[in-house]
């Protein structure tokens, strides 16, 4: 089968000193690489994975936290493309765990013969357009290269950890780490004063996982949370047989929703039905198990306004009848943004936690975290004693990991330049003076899997028509991207994901310019989009 390489350096050229070459490079072997991996091998391109890890599986494998585990129904996020994977895989929960995802992920490498194609260990510190040669060079930071006629970020959205710069932390005595990088033989946490910073949806999984383990916990929050019950349970022979029976309509109904998850919003108001029925419905969905609460109630709850303040109330009563201590309750309700605007971390156990007499909450939003000191943290207010440090501070989300690596174009030109005001793109999926360079992680909606899916099926159909038409490189049009950046900054005005200071519009990274990150729009307006443009012959692109 004929590709765009011309073997001038074969695969294995690295013992000579040239560059080994590839149709493809792809940077990350999770979810999304992984997938991506296997489409452009089927169409007979070769092609190259660098992964920083030692394994498979991207946020599955870093992500190791104890109670660390998926939010939306596990088989909502399984890979569609293989009946006979559907078939031989059995979900054990139905919100998985880490480590299941882990091994399923690995699963799929396995089956599918991928892992031979990925060099793990390799972490990418740049890429670099070589305009002559029309090629992507490729350096890890050991050495290694690589060229290929395309690249493909499947760097994930959430992977490039967060740390807050606290002075300070070189001088801890005690241990520390991230949640997003948890180290792979485990924390000592046992019998341990244990202090957990930040609440958002990784601290939500951790702590009652671990409340058990510690001598004493000590919560560092800046920003309650709305968080909501998951109800999580094993999946009994019945519930597999009646999954795996179900697996087309699963992905259909998760091919019409908004977030390409399986719950769809009611079509009624909040205000269509008295006020009975609406806390009726308000409490059968509570008692329901994962996103149901938040994705298949009324529609209006999930945009800016009167429905989605009354739904916040009922949930900050919710939270107020778990909480004994009346002051602690208070701390653990939002206040300051809508209920929706971040992601609605689901909770087993989290608020009973804090009834608990080895649990202390620490607000830190009127007495800020001021330094880290040998022997714990320092707030404006006190110093606490800790013996283990555990920062679930988040993630410089969707930028970030391409930021850090230093991507040069044409002309020179710096991806995280470029980016400098927030993401420049076409879709998300191609920036201009960057041709051939499809960052794939910022285009995805929802869903992680679902969304990926059919943006990395684009991707590979765009390629595949590239080979037919005999053509070698492809850019966005400046037009179409200042289009499409004119279309997120006032889509996402009115949209509840823009109200809250989050990772969605990079406001949890201090200095990072305040735009959405991914799209505005839902799941099935963007796959109709990207089919319409590719259907015009990838329109808004050039090809050459
Ligand atoms: O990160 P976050 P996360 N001083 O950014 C606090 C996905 N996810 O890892 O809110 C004190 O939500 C910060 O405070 P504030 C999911 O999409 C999915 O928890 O900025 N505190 C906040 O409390 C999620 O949205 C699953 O005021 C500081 C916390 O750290 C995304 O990942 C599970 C601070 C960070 O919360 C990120 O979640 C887990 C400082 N200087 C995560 N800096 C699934 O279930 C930050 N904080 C699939």
């Amino acid at each position: 089968m004929s590709s765009f390489t011309d073997r001038r350096a074969a695969p294995d050229a690295q013992s000579d000193g040239a560059a080994p070459e590839f149709d493809a490079i792809i940077i990350g072997a999770g979810v999304t690489g992984l997938y991506q991996l296997y489409r452009l091998r089927e169409l007979g391109f070769s092609v190259q994975v660098f992964e920083d890890a030692s394994g498979v599986g991207g946020t599955w494998y870093w992500n190791r936290y104890p109670g660390a585990r998926f939010d939306s129904e596990s088989y909502s996020y399984a890979y569609s493309f293989s009946k006979e994977l559907l078939e031989e895989w059995d979900w054990k929960e139905h919100f998985s765990g880490q480590p299941e995802n882990e091994r399923y992920l690995n699963y799929v490498a396995d089956k599918f013969d991928l892992r031979r194609h990925v060099q793990f260990n390799a972490r990418v510190a740049s890429a670099i357009y070589d305009e002559h040669d029309k090629r992507w060079e490729v350096h890890i930071e050991d050495g290694r290269r690589s060229r290929g006629r395309f690249l493909v970020t499947a760097v994930g959205i959430l992977s490039a950890h967060y740390l807050p710069p606290f002075e300070g932390l070189d001088t801890f005595q005690g241990s520390w780490c991230h949640t997003g990088r948890w180290p792979k033989e485990g924390m000592d946490l046992a019998g341990k004063r244990v202090g957990v910073v930040g609440t958002g949806a990784s601290a939500v999984q951790l702590i009652p996982e671990i409340v058990d383990e510690v001598g004493q916990l000590t919560v560092f929050q800046r920003t309650a949370n709305y968080c909501a019950p998951l109800r999580n349970s094993r999946i009994d022979d019945e519930w597999q047989r009646r999954i795996k029976a179900a697996y087309p309509e699963i992905f259909r109904k998760c091919s019409e929703t908004p977030g390409a998850f399986v719950h769809q919003f009611d079509p009624r108001s909040a205000w269509d039905v008295s006020e009975e029925e609406r806390l009726s419905q308000y409490e059968a969905l509570w008692a329901e198990p994962g996103f149901k609460k938040w994705l298949a109630n009324f529609y209006d709850i999930m945009m800016p306004g009167a429905a989605n303040e009354d739904y916040a109330r009922f949930v900050r009563d919710k939270i107020r009848a778990r909480v004994h201590d009346p002051e602690v309750a208070e701390l653990l309700v939002p206040k300051d943004h809508p209920f929706g605007s971040k992601r609605l971390p689901l909770e087993s156990g989290y608020y009973d936690v804090f009834n608990r007499d080895n649990v202390l909450l620490v607000d830190v939003r009127t007495a800020p975290i001021a330094r880290v000191t040998p022997a714990g943290l320092q707030t404006a207010a006190a110093e606490y004693e800790l013996d283990v440090i555990i920062f679930a501070t988040g993630f410089d989300a969707v930028t970030g990991p391409l930021n850090r690596i230093n991507i040069i174009g044409e002309s020179g030109l710096a991806l995280k330049d470029k980016y400098a005001d927030g993401p420049r793109s076409y879709m998300g999926i191609q920036s201009a003076g960057f041709p051939n360079l499809f960052t794939i992680n910022s285009a995805s909606v929802g869903n992680f899997v679902r969304g990926s899916e059919s943006i990395v099926e684009w991707v590979t159909d765009c390629i595949a028509y590239m080979r037919e038409h005999e053509y070698i490189r492809i850019q966005p049009t400046p037009q179409a991207e200042d289009g499409w950046r004119e279309h997120v900054i006032e889509a996402s005005q009115n949209i509840l994901r823009s109200q809250a200071n989050s990772w969605f519009v990079g406001a949890n990274i201090p200095g990072k310019p305040r735009m959405l990150l991914t799209s505005p729009d839902s799941a099935p307006v963007m796959r109709a989009r990207r089919a319409e443009v590719a259907a015009n012959g990838y329109e808004g692109f050039t090809m050459d």
